[in-house]
């Protein structure tokens, strides 16, 4: 069974780590032993130093260093004793903005570096730093000057921040955390960690994502503290007044992200650590998941199935015991005799063949990968040189260095033989990295890191990340340009550039897919918006009701894939009864009508770094009250859901953000600003489409690209007022998109008691495949008598269930109906 070590167990291999402040301000503790180092802290600004964009404060000692790196994104780094490390970082693949201005005041009490947006103010007397609004409001300030501690074990400092929290302060982000939206109130800590069966307010879990927003008297800002050591944050939990983040080690580097409003601190963050490349169409439909379909005959069976019962699926996965042994990148022959061919006739019927890979590599020196491996030392080594031995599914392995280039190189070419067979995504495991027993890797293991080496303490939250980097690199030269599907399970900043994710070993509970809405909607806002979790829950065994209710939630996460551990029963959409299984279909089926509007999603995500999924507090964060919602949000922005996370619920309070909100399963308006009494039947759930979008629908397949759309469905919902809508189109599979082959059309709707009027424009170059549209007319308020199509009258048509719907033979500039 999989391994169940708890977060205590990982810290303290070698070294004891002080997981509590109180153990941090009393260092001289009797059970360590450790000898007394006092904290120290900055003191008085004697004078600073430029060089270009960065401004360096000294107190005579230590230095300070801040950075304008665009009009509105501000570093902050210290060197306790002056000397800065390299300028190395993981997380940031920013391109540096030579236009930005900025200038420096110095005052008889401050130094203010200041840019049109924001200012970053440092206190002469105490060396507290801060930061305010245009019009001087402070948003955020030191509580305390930055601090450190000598490790003397380790070298380098433990290394501390602590600012004021105001009393009104929310704060979200830090990735993945199985806990309420608004962080106020509790500590977290960061350190990738395999948790199977995880518990509310478990931490850390598998991710690590140091960036949080806070949003103060209606205002929002971010921080993001690049740091790859296990990281801790307090948000007003240890004292009402603060709010506090530290490391074991590293530098204390920060990214002050301005906002005013939570959308550009989260579309900022975007900019500073990449966003998702566009995924395959296909990525985008439902996927079947199990520990494991094998052999090749359940495997078969269970496709056959799908088209049998017309559901839609796009991809089936081989878990672990597909390989020889759990030997990575090889087929176990007895259960897959023939597995191109297998894969080619899957492919023949629409599904994709993806496949799991873990980090262990077998220690068998008749194993190619091992040989490789071994041969040109690529495994990790401990601190004294012996290899990282550790036990996983294949028995004692070793661990490959994700951290060092030419190993990632090297493992991107593994990939070939199962490219060559037909396999069209992967997914890595195990990348935290787990190791049976002992929870992971000791500290002592040493890595290459990009050349600035550190121990695993320093590697360990970027392991994953860089595995699956490696993956993603490999696979794109694999596939010529197509483009890579990866899902990984462990993460740091960043990782959207190369994956997406998933949130492990959840639980077959009502509670777990309360606690799935949370994680997803907190992960979208932390840069990881291609996400998911297993729907139905991993272990454990949920009944029809609560499968049927996921899969319902599942329709709106951005990532759609059942999974379920192997000691489970049958988790197909059919396996819980033809009743079940007809809501099922109706909902799969949904997803694949909404797709233009998904991918359209994914577009805005990856061209704008908008998250998908967007928590209240996101659309109305003007309004206090709302800050602390988390069972409503939207899928983009023209889409609300309420999941329904309670059995026997048949009516549940959902409240809609200002505006006028339709019914998706009725077109029945609502007026939004307030909350609404929703009935709740097991087919339905509460989902609303936002006045005055448009959204474009795709006929119901069996799988991507089954069939060609040559006439686009676009949906119109009426609501007074201008309202603007996206639509994106590409090629659904290669990159061809970074040169412009793409088409962006937008949508502005004009809406009074008696006109309507639809304006067109697109950028791109890249002609759809569709060349006419349907445009059904939703909640007109009044009876159509004439309609213009660039000038030109056509005549409204109704389809054979009596909606009223406009036929246009081409593309369009401007539509009029009055
Ligand atoms: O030790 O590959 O989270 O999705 O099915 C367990 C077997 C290893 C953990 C993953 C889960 C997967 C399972 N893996």
């Amino acid at each position: 069974m999989a391994d169940t070590t708890r977060k205590e167990d990982f810290a303290n291999d070698l070294f004891p780590i002080q997981d509590t402040l109180e153990e941090m301000h009393h260092v001289n503790n009797p059970v360590l032993d450790l000898p007394r180092i006092e904290k120290q802290y900055l003191s008085q600004v004697t004078g600073y130093t430029q060089e270009r964009n960065s401004f360096y404060f000294t107190d005579g000692r230590s230095k300070v260093e801040v950075k304008v790196f665009s009009e509105d994104i501000i570093r902050v780094r210290l060197a306790p004793e002056g000397s800065f490390l390299e300028d190395f970082s993981y997380a940031i693949s920013f391109k540096e903005d030579n236009y930005v201005s900025y200038e420096l005041e110095d005052t008889e009490t401050h130094y203010h570096v200041k840019t049109n947006t924001v200012t970053c103010s440092v206190k002469k007397s105490n060396f507290f730093i801060s930061f305010s609004e245009e019009d001087g409001e402070v948003l955020n300030n030191d509580f305390s000057a930055m601090h450190w501690e000598e490790n003397q074990d380790y070298g380098g400092y433990y290394v501390y921040c602590t600012k004021e929290a105001q009393s009104d302060e929310v704060f979200f982000g830090l990735g993945d955390k199985a806990s309420n939206l608004n962080l106020r109130g509790r500590r977290v800590k960061n350190w990738n960690s395999d948790t199977y069966s995880y518990a509310f307010n478990q931490d850390p879990l598998y991710k690590t994502i140091p960036f949080y927003i806070g949003i103060t008297k209606g205002k929002a800002y971010g921080i993001f503290f690049d740091n790859t050591f296990k990281t801790f944050f307090d948000f007003a939990s240890e004292n009402q007044n603060q709010t506090s983040f530290w490391s074991e080690g590293g530098e204390l580097q920060y990214y002050y992200i301005h906002g005013p409003q939570m959308m550009d601190v989260v579309k900022r963050y975007h900019s500073l650590t990449g966003t998702h490349y566009m995924p395959a169409l296909w990525a985008l439909g439902y996927h079947q998941c199990r520990w494991s379909y094998y052999p090749e005959n359940k495997v078969r069976e269970t496709a056959y199935e799908f088209r049998k019962r017309e559901i839609p699926c796009d991809a089936i996965y081989l878990d672990i015991d597909y390989m020889d042994g759990y030997r990575c990148f090889t087929w176990n022959k007895r259960y897959f005799p023939d597995p191109k061919k297998m894969i080619a006739d899957l492919s023949a019927n629409g599904f994709k063949t993806v496949v799991m890979i873990d980090p262990g590599i077998k220690v068998d020196d008749s194993y190619w990968v091992f040989k490789q491996g071994h041969q040109n030392n690529y495994f990790c080594r401990r601190g004294d040189d012996y290899f990282m031995e550790g036990f996983v599914w294949p028995g004692r392995c070793q661990f490959p260095d994700f951290t060092n280039p030419e190993v990632r190189q090297w493992w991107g070419t593994l990939y070939k033989g199962l490219v060559e067979d037909g396999v069209a995504g992967f997914w890595n495991d195990m990348n935290e990295p787990a190791v049976f027993g002992r929870g992971t890797f000791p500290d002592d293991v040493r890595h290459q890191f990009e050349g600035h080496r550190g121990s695993h303490r320093k590697a360990h939250n970027i392991y994953g990340m860089q595995m699956v980097r490696a993956t993603y690199d490999g696979l794109k030269k694999l596939y010529k340009n197509k483009r890579p599907f990866t899902i990984s399970r462990a993460a740091y900043s960043g990782t959207q550039r190369y994956s997406s994710v998933w949130t492990g070993d959840n639980i077959a509970t009502w509670e777990h897919l309360r606690i799935g809405t949370l994680q997803l909607q907190r992960l979208s806002v932390s840069g990881l918006s291609f996400c998911g979790t297993d729907i139905g829950g991993f272990t454990g065994e949920p009944d029809g009701e609560l499968y049927t209710r996921w899969m319902q939630f599942g329709v709106f996460s951005p990532f759609m894939r059942v999974h379920s551990a192997g000691d489970t029963r049958d988790r197909e959409p059919w396996s819980f009864g033809p009743d079940w299984e007809k809501i099922c279909k109706k909902f799969i089926e949904l997803r694949y009508k909404l797709l233009p509007y998904i991918y359209t999603s994914f577009w805005l995500q990856h061209k704008y770094g908008e998250p998908i999924l967007r928590p209240i507090a996101l659309i109305e964060q003007h309004l206090a009250k709302n800050l602390q919602r988390e069972e409503e949000f939207t899928f983009g922005s023209q889409l609300l859901v309420s999941p329904v996370l309670h059995p026997g619920q048949l009516e549940k309070i959902v409240y809609l953000p200002e505006g006028t909100w339709y019914y998706y399963f009725d077109n029945n308006t609502y007026e939004g600003g307030k909350e609404h009494s929703i009935a709740t039947p097991l087919d339905e759930m509460p989902f609303f489409v936002r006045g005055g979008s448009i959204i474009p629908e795709y006929p119901v397949m069996q799988f991507t690209g089954e069939k060609k759309v040559e006439s686009l469905q676009l949906n119109f919902y009426f609501a007074l007022g201008q309202h603007e809508s996206t639509l994106y189109s590409d090629h659904g599979e290669t990159f061809a998109y970074e040169q412009g082959v793409y088409v962006e059309k937008h949508f502005i709707a004009d809406c009074t008691l008696s006109s309507v009027s639809i304006m067109q424009g697109e950028q791109g170059i890249y002609t759809p495949y569709y060349s006419d549209f349907k445009l059904y007319l939703i909640g007109l308020p009044f009876v159509p008598k004439t309609v213009k199509v660039d000038g030109l009258q056509v005549n409204l048509e109704k389809d054979a269930e009596g909606n009223t719907f406009i036929k246009i033979e081409r593309d369009f500039k401007k539509i009029t109906i009055h």
